[in-house]
């Protein structure tokens, strides 16, 4: 990998470069762990990524956005004994920009390592789990006072399920990839449920449900856990932080955490929605940040589960109709089996709505 030998040598990184591998599972940029001597053993890491800039357009605001957010929480966590872990470091160029652009428009970033943890792609029991609320939660609150009008909105609308709707229908439509004869059943599956898709829009639209500032992007794997104590200690993956609805980032968790099976998985009869998992999720969520909800808000957290796996369920479809132009696949149904497993996981979640309802208005009693 000589270029990317060249590439961090335009970093402010004070060692002698090694190597570098690709690393993580994200969807969306391209990362790379890259080491460097430097005279301690064992070597350092840093994580460079090259930017998706086909989805954020505007690397700029991209970065000023997280360089923003994590002084912030920087501020928030400075007696924290994981101060220094507690948020993503962003490593500038050596000309002191946060990101490096090339000659041919590439963008990228570097971050310090967060050492000493992991993440996962599947949760390994409650606690693990009721951790991440924990940490989502209090992700929540400390940047409830955070001046959200300093934000560009990376990716307009991103939540907007109607509009992620109507992008759906457009794909069908259009039909780009020839695809669209052989989802026929999924096609009919997502427009059963078209009424759903406005329902929060909507709500915020009249004013019912108060814009926050939220990560957006909650799922497992954007967390760092730490590996002495096993608890979540680290919320990356940044990129999508702007106003928001906290359903946007409870929900989200739900989807790819509470599924008792991989986001591709082939074999559907794997995939449902764990109601202990759901449980432990809202426990530590609530814990952290339920008392600064509305009760409006309370009420449609079950909602937002089955909300979010729809959206992104549509999202997998319309890719997958597009002719996988978003997200990273990494062979040619792999779209089309994770708009799969996002359906199956609604079919199961409106079986249990009635147990997710009460199970949130249990927990939320006992905290008053
Ligand atoms: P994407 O936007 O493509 O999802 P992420 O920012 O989520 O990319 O990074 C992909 C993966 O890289 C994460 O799931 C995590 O495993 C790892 N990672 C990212 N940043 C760090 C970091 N600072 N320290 C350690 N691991 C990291
Ligand atoms: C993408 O970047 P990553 O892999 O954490 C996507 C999310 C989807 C998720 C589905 C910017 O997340 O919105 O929910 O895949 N991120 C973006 O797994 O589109
Ligand atoms: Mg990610």
């Amino acid at each position: 990998m000589t270029e990317i030998k060249e590439i961090v040598s335009h970093f402010a990184i004070d060692a002698r470069y090694l190597m570098a591998e690709p690393y993580g599972c994200g969807h969306i940029n391209r990362t790379y762990c890259v080491y460097f001597d430097c005279e301690s053993r064992p070597p350092m890491r840093v994580i460079l990524q090259k930017i998706n800039t086909s989805i954020f357009r505007d690397p700029q605001g991209l970065m000023k956005n997280i360089l923003l957010v994590t002084d912030h929480i920087r501020q928030k966590n400075k007696t924290s004994p994981h101060a220094d872990r507690c948020t993503l470091t962003v490593i500038p160029t050596k000309d002191g920009r946060p990101y490096y652009e090339t000659e041919t428009g590439d963008c990228y970033r570097a971050y310090v390592f967060v050492e000493n943890s992991f993440s996962l792609q599947q949760v390994e029991n409650a606690a693990q789990f009721e951790s991440l609320a924990a940490t989502f939660g209090e992700f929540q609150n400390q940047l409830a006072d955070f001046d959200a009008s300093q934000l560009s909105e990376s990716i307009p609308d991103f939540h907007n399920t109607a509009k992620r709707y109507e992008a759906f229908e457009a794909a069908v439509e259009a039909n780009l990839a020839g695809r669209a004869d052989t989802v026929a059943e999924e096609i009919a599956f997502a427009k059963a449920r078209k009424v759903d898709a406005s329902r929060l829009v909507e709500e915020l639209k009249a004013g019912n449900l108060p814009l926050r500032v939220t990560h957006n992007d909650t799922k497992l794997n954007n967390v760092l856990f730490d590996a002495d104590s096993g608890k979540a200690v680290c919320v990356i993956d940044l990129d999508t932080v702007m106003p928001g609805l906290v359903h946007y980032d409870f929900g989200d968790s739900i989807r790819f955490g509470a599924s008792t099976a991989a986001e591709d998985e082939k074999d559907l009869s794997k995939v449902s929605m764990d109601l202990a998992l759901f449980e432990a999720y809202t426990r530590g969520f609530l814990a952290s940040c339920g008392k600064a909800l509305t009760e409006k808000e309370i009420a449609y957290l079950p909602f937002s589960a089955k909300l979010l796996t729809y959206e992104c369920g549509i999202r997998f479809l319309t890719d997958y109709l597009n002719g996988d132009t978003y997200f990273k696949i990494h062979y040619p149904e792999q779209n089309l089996d994770r708009c799969r497993t996002q359906f199956k996981l609604v079919a199961d979640m409106e079986k249990k709505m009635a147990e997710m309802d009460r199970i949130v208005k249990r927990l939320y009693g006992e905290l008053k």
